[in-house]
């Protein structure tokens, strides 16, 4: 076999089983293999090797995602997923900053991205182009420490940065998980979060394929329907954002009391459950526990990481804790006065260990600036250790939102907002929400002599940024609180709403 991508080699020993499930098709690991093999002697054309090529590809969550990013691995490519809800300009920020070569779009985004076609800056192809049989190409061999990945997260500057992961910190950030979860050759587990993010593409997704378990897709999030999938009695795996939870949670309560011991019968014999991607509220913990008779395992993660800290498969599973570091992975708390000794003492979340991403793309400086002297990954987490157990704080960036399990960035919001012709100024902030985690929500300054009507602000918006980073809530003011330095107390800011 002519492969160093761990996903591959494994499928190998597995033809047959069944790996995917979408589109009420099934698919098996031979499937993947034989289409992932296409795909790569397409975008190969007469070369050899794409050599690290960017692949951007907008494609809806199911087999052909997966066969395409095996493929344009195979290939020697760097893999770019596109957010499917992105708005144009959002893909087009995407496509341009990580210089990308080819695009892959699904039949039904093609005319959402016309003008990017129209460009032609970029090698098209629809989907299915890809998937045409010929003769195969013979494939190069891929070194783990090459260049495997692009996620595009949002961080304190107003731009999203390119998070780059080699094959090897894949291949690790997915044997973690595997041994510290048990994942096992048996498992089935229900994928509905989007493909453009670590959540959905590592801990799902790939640690299900890398054990030749079964991943069955479902592309839009409902919760009754997700609840009936479960009653199916396939599923014996979950894993989602603590927004999903409080969701299915809401469903039950609404259902009839026999409906209810129906849900709460078909989930009660699931291998695990897990949440992260955002603080698990203990009340939501407490309550899926007398649903499901779950203890929720809570881990911690990050684009640039991976995951980092879990809770335990066996043990305590303790409410309003991540746990602890993850096997390989190193974690220590650091403040101004040094690494943290003790116990109860505030701290940054430092990270070493293969796990860590190679690089934002294309900025070495910012890369640099996120690691200390001595080579640890800086978080932006506060933490402190209890008993033991890791347990988040908060951050040290009020700029940085968490919505629904997104990471939004207030400047990249402000930054359009600004350029509103009936907006003067405006200053975004996250407000708590059980829901949610926190709600973006807006303070604007109008323009003298100009009137704002939000409906029209928000379908303004819509044409900018993605949907789960538009305000839901605004509130107006003659000018923003600010302190001496002239910087907006948004601290202050978030008790006006
Ligand atoms: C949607 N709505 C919202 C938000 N989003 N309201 C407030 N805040 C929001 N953020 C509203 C819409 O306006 C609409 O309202 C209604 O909710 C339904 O909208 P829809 O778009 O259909 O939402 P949904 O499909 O129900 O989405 C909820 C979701 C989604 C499924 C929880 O947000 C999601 O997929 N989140 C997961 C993101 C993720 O994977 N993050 C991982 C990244 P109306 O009905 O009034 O019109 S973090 C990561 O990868 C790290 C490594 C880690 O640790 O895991
Ligand atoms: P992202 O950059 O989208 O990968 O989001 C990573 C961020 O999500 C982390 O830096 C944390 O702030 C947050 N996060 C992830 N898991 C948890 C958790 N279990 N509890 C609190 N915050 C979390």
């Amino acid at each position: 076999m002519r492969t160093g991508i761990r996903l591959i080699k494994n499928a190998n020993k597995w033809p047959d089983r069944k790996a995917i499930i979408s589109n009420n098709k099934s698919y098996t690991y031979q499937n993947l293999l034989n289409s992932s093999e296409i795909v790569a002697t397409h975008l190969l054309r007469e070369k050899h090797d794409l050599a690290e090529t960017r692949v951007c590809f907008l494609v809806t969550p199911g087999f052909e995602y997966t066969a395409l990013q095996w493929g344009i691995w195979r290939a020697g490519g760097i893999a770019v997923p596109l957010c499917v809800q992105h708005p144009l300009p959002s893909l087009e920020y995407v496509i341009n900053n990580s210089r990308s070569e080819i695009l892959i779009v699904d039949e039904n985004y093609i005319e959402s991205i016309d003008p990017i076609i129209k460009q032609k800056k970029v090698i098209v192809y629809k989907t299915s182009e890809l998937f045409v049989k010929k003769t195969l190409a013979s494939l190069p061999i891929i070194e783990e420490n090459r260049r495997a990945l692009i996620l595009y997260t949002s961080g304190t500057t107003s731009q999203p940065k390119g998070v780059v992961t080699t094959h090897a910190n894949i291949n690790f950030q997915i044997e973690t998980l595997v041994t510290a979860w048990r994942w096992q050759p048996n498992d089935h587990i229900v994928n509905v979060l989007p493909l453009h993010h670590v959540h959905g593409i590592i801990n799902i997704m790939s640690c299900a394929l890398n054990v030749g378990a079964c991943c069955q897709f479902v592309t839009k999030f409902d919760a009754g329907k997700l609840w009936n999938l479960f009653t199916m009695g396939k599923i014996n795996l979950f894993m989602a954002v603590p927004t999903i939870y409080f969701k299915l949670i809401d469903y039950w309560v609404n259902a009839s009391a026999e409906k209810q011991s129906q849900l709460s019968d078909a989930i009660s014999s699931f291998r695990l459950m897990v949440s992260g991607s955002a603080a698990l509220p203990v009340p939501v913990l407490e309550k899926w526990r007398q649903i499901s008779g779950h203890t929720l395992l809570e881990r911690y993660g990050m684009t640039e990481i991976g995951m980092a800290i879990s809770n335990p498969f066996e043990g305590e599973r303790r409410p309003g804790h991540i746990g602890q570091a993850l096997p390989g992975v190193n974690i220590r708390l650091w403040n101004e006065d040094g690494i943290v000794e003790d116990e109860n003492i505030a701290g940054e979340i430092q990270i070493k260990g293969p796990n860590v991403f190679l690089e934002y793309w294309e900025k070495p400086e910012a890369t640099k600036q996120s690691f200390t002297n001595d080579g640890w990954f800086k978080s932006g987490d506060i933490a402190l250790l209890s008993n033991g157990y890791y347990k988040i704080l908060g951050r040290d960036s009020v700029d940085i939102i968490k919505s629904g399990g997104y990471k939004i960035s207030a400047l990249e919001i402000e930054d359009v907002i600004r350029k509103h012709p009936s907006i003067n100024d405006c200053a975004v902030v996250g407000i708590p929400n059980d829901e949610w985690g926190e709600i973006v929500s807006a303070c604007l300054v109008i323009a003298k002599n100009k009137k704002v009507d939000i409906e029209e602000i928000n379908s303004w918006l819509k044409k900018q940024i993605a949907p789960y980073k538009l305000p839901r809530k605004y509130i107006f003011l003659k000018e923003l609180p600010r302190n001496v330095l002239g910087k907006v107390t948004k601290n202050k800011l978030k008790n006006q709403f």
